[in-house]
């Protein structure tokens, strides 16, 4: 199980020390959305958040490309400190050169999918995560798309075992026992579990860990 904290959803004006406090509360990884205001309607984010939270913490981190462009995007996150590195499919003509690429560069590749994207291209491909948005991409604190448990489990069927799925997007505790059912294990983790008004990271992470069942 993979608890993966969004870090757009802490306080941006104290990101190093939001890395600090989310790596003590056990979290497994930091999920870094990267916008660039022309494959999604906002801006945020880039590798260097990525090199600032590399300083503050020892836990992996992904970044999550919301970007026209994400091969652009591929030397300077690696050389901040990226683990595994999320492209669009959406964005990406040539997916299958890109993953080398991203391999190629030291980070592991994803494959993050829009919530109407249709998805057989999971046939022709490979990709070691693959990340299903529960949300269209953009902005924290969106409602769960109904279809999201069904394409989980689509996507589980199309991929072999050794694939991690991850959900993005309105992941509650509740919503993840359910992602988990239908064959997730990484959990995006927002407005909708982590962050919380005026509880503390060590509370919002232990109440996903115990709904999930799983052991820190
Ligand atoms: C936005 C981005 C996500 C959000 C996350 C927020 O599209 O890719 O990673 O940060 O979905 O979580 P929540 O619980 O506020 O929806
Ligand atoms: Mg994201």
């Amino acid at each position: 199980m993979d608890i993966s904290a969004s870090i757009m959803c802490g306080r941006v004006g104290a990101l190093a020390e939001e890395g600090r406090l989310l790596a003590e509360a056990g979290v497994d990884s930091i999920h870094v959305d990267i916008m660039d205001g022309h494959f999604v309607p906002n801006l945020l984010f880039g590798p260097e958040i990525v090199r600032a939270l590399n300083d503050a913490t020892d836990v992996p981190l992904h970044a999550h490309l919301m970007v026209t462009s994400p091969g652009s995007y591929v030397e300077p996150c690696a050389d901040a400190g990226t683990d595994v590195f999320m492209f669009h499919i959406e964005a990406e003509p040539f997916p299958l050169r890109l993953m080398e690429r991203v391999a190629n560069a030291g980070m592991t590749p994803g494959i993050a999918v829009n919530p109407a994207t249709p998805l057989d291209f999971l046939r022709h491909l490979s990709a070691p995560y693959v990340l299903v948005m529960s949300v269209e991409p953009g902005f924290a604190g969106q409602k769960w798309i109904a279809s999201g448990l069904d394409r989980i489990a689509e996507v589980r069927s199309l991929v072999s075992d050794d694939v991690i799925i991850g959900v993005d997007g309105n992941v509650s505790p509740e919503k993840a026992a359910l992602a988990r059912d239908a064959g997730a294990s990484l959990f995006v983790c927002g407005t909708s579990s982590v962050f919380r008004p005026q509880v503390d990271y060590r509370t919002t992470v232990a109440d996903m860990r115990s709904t999930l069942g799983a052991i820190a």
